[in-house]
């Protein structure tokens, strides 16, 4: 039958016939041993390129991450999916790593504490402290893990993340989903546990347990709460003693109630409560305060009070705007939605806020850098304007995994020698 059907097609297609009689005829003719020979170098050259191509994967700030690897996750998957990726990749170490250490005219002081270069990740990407080696081996120095609410919560509906591409930004309205503190308190001191196990039990001195890096925990309040202060202060006594710094949030568009916050009574009472529950943990801690870009000029230097008189460690300037600058080229539709944008559109905004602070809150209190920073001039501007180091998130969206050393390098480029701590509030 087969035979049948077959010689009907040759005769009906004569194209057919000759194609398969010349495959035929050249098969047959290939010598053995020189096609082993030829499959043995196919064969080496495999193997070598797949060991180059994985040594040259594991640098973090390879071309591949940037053009090739982001670009297809981005293309690949939605927001949320690409961050859950992301995250994933980094809890199982298959991400690449810096091979390099920072150069010394990076150092930061601050806090008490010494960090070997002024770039950090900011909160909202390692919500669950899933990631924390992860991030630190991509070359942040300072690791901001959270929001981390006292209960589990959803956070909002799906979709709730959009990137933005046109204007490299992205909005948000997550809604604080988190696993909750106790969840993430048993992440935290499994960490620690590992790194007794492997370094035979030596106290760490710090809870990034790295030279010169600093962990910290951003503190949010669950959105059926009611009194925001006990959630921060149940947050501080579970996750404190396992943070280097610990930062509350008092912004936020999407948890009803958060942004009454920035008023001056209310805020003053809220710190009392918190920095009085700091005193009972057994190592001072330094406490920082998370604001939004969304101010006025009267509301920062009522800020700037308060934050003095509480005499709080450190300032985040700040948070994603709820506002859309004109200068967004993305479409209507997509600019409509609601949540907090990020990326380079909220720079000047933050750096503005950032200055009016810098100049009503005196020098004792530490500003932390953050919206938009997606370069080296970027962040030299920042500290120009008076931070000590900066924070990124939403260019790592867009740079992938190396865009913290891509940063660090172009600052070291930008200072030609200079310390970086030289050049802090120069403008
Ligand atoms: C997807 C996403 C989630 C975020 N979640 C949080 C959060 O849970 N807590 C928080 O304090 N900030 C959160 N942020 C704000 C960032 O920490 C940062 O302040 C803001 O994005 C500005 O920096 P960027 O322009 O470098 O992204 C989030 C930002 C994004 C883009
Ligand atoms: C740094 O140390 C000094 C002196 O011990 C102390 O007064 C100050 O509060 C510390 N700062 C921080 C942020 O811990
Ligand atoms: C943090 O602790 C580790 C482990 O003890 C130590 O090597 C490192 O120098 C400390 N870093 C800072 C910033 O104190
Ligand atoms: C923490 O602050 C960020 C930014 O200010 C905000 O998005 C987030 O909703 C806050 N989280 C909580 C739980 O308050
Ligand atoms: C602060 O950031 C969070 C997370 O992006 C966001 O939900 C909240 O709206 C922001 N708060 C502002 C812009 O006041
Ligand atoms: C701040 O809050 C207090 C108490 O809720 C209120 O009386 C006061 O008017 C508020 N101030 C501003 C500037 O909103
Ligand atoms: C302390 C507190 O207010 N906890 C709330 C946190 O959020 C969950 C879920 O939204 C609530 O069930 C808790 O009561």
């Amino acid at each position: 039958m087969l035979k049948q059907s077959r010689a009907g097609l040759r005769r009906f297609n004569g194209t057919f016939r000759h194609i398969s009689a010349t495959r035929k005829k050249s098969t047959y003719r290939r010598p053995i041993v020189p096609l082993r020979f030829r499959n043995g170098v196919i064969g080496a050259l495999a193997v070598g390129g797949i060991v180059t191509f994985s040594v040259y994967y594991t640098y973090a700030d390879a071309a591949f991450h940037r053009f090739v690897s982001s670009p297809l996750v981005r293309l690949l998957l939605d927001a949320e999916c690409a961050h859950r990726f992301a995250i994933e990749a980094l809890k199982y170490r298959i991400t690449p790593w810096e091979h390099s250490a920072p150069p010394p005219n990076l150092e930061v002081k601050v806090f008490n504490s010494t960090l070997d270069s002024p770039v950090g990740l900011a909160a909202g990407f390692d919500k669950n402290g899933e990631a924390i080696d992860g991030l630190f081996d991509l070359g942040f120095s300072y690791v901001e893990i959270g929001s981390v609410t006292p209960e589990p919560q959803p956070g909002n509906p799906k979709p709730r993340v959009f990137r933005l591409p046109e204007d490299r930004a992205v909005i948000n309205r997550y809604g604080f989903n988190s696993d909750g503190a106790v969840k993430v308190l048993v992440r935290l001191r499994q960490r620690l546990y590992g790194y007794y196990r492997t370094h035979s039990g030596i106290m760490p001195r710090n809870n990034s347990l790295r030279s010169n890096r600093l962990l910290a925990v951003n503190l949010g309040k669950n959105k059926t709460s009611t009194d925001e202060a006990a959630d921060y202060v149940r947050g501080l006594l579970t996750l404190g003693p396992y943070a280097d710094v610990v930062v509350i949030n008092i912004s936020s568009p999407n948890t009803p109630g958060l942004r009454d916050l920035q008023n001056e009574s209310r805020l003053k009472a809220l710190l009392d409560q918190v920095l009085e529950a700091r005193s009972q943990l057994p190592f001072r801690i330094p406490l920082c305060v998370k604001i939004a870009p969304d101010l006025s000029i009267p509301e920062v230097e009522s800020i700037a009070h308060v934050l003095r008189s509480a005499k709080v460690d450190g300032v985040i300037v700040a948070n994603t705007t709820v506002a859309r600058p004109a200068t967004l080229r993305s479409e209507p539709d997509l600019k409509a939605e609601t949540g907090g944008l990020s990326g380079p559109p909220l720079k000047e905004k933050t750096l503005s806020v950032l200055r009016v602070l810098r100049k009503n809150i005196g020098n004792d209190i530490t500003i932390i850098g953050c919206g938009g920073i997606s370069s080296g001039k970027d962040a030299i501007a920042y500290a120009k304007a008076g931070a000590t180091f900066v924070q990124l998130y939403t260019s790592m969206i867009y740079g992938g995994a190396g865009t913290a050393l891509k940063i660090r390098d172009e600052i070291a480029a930008e200072l030609n020698g200079r310390k970086w701590m030289d050049i802090i509030g120069t403008e």
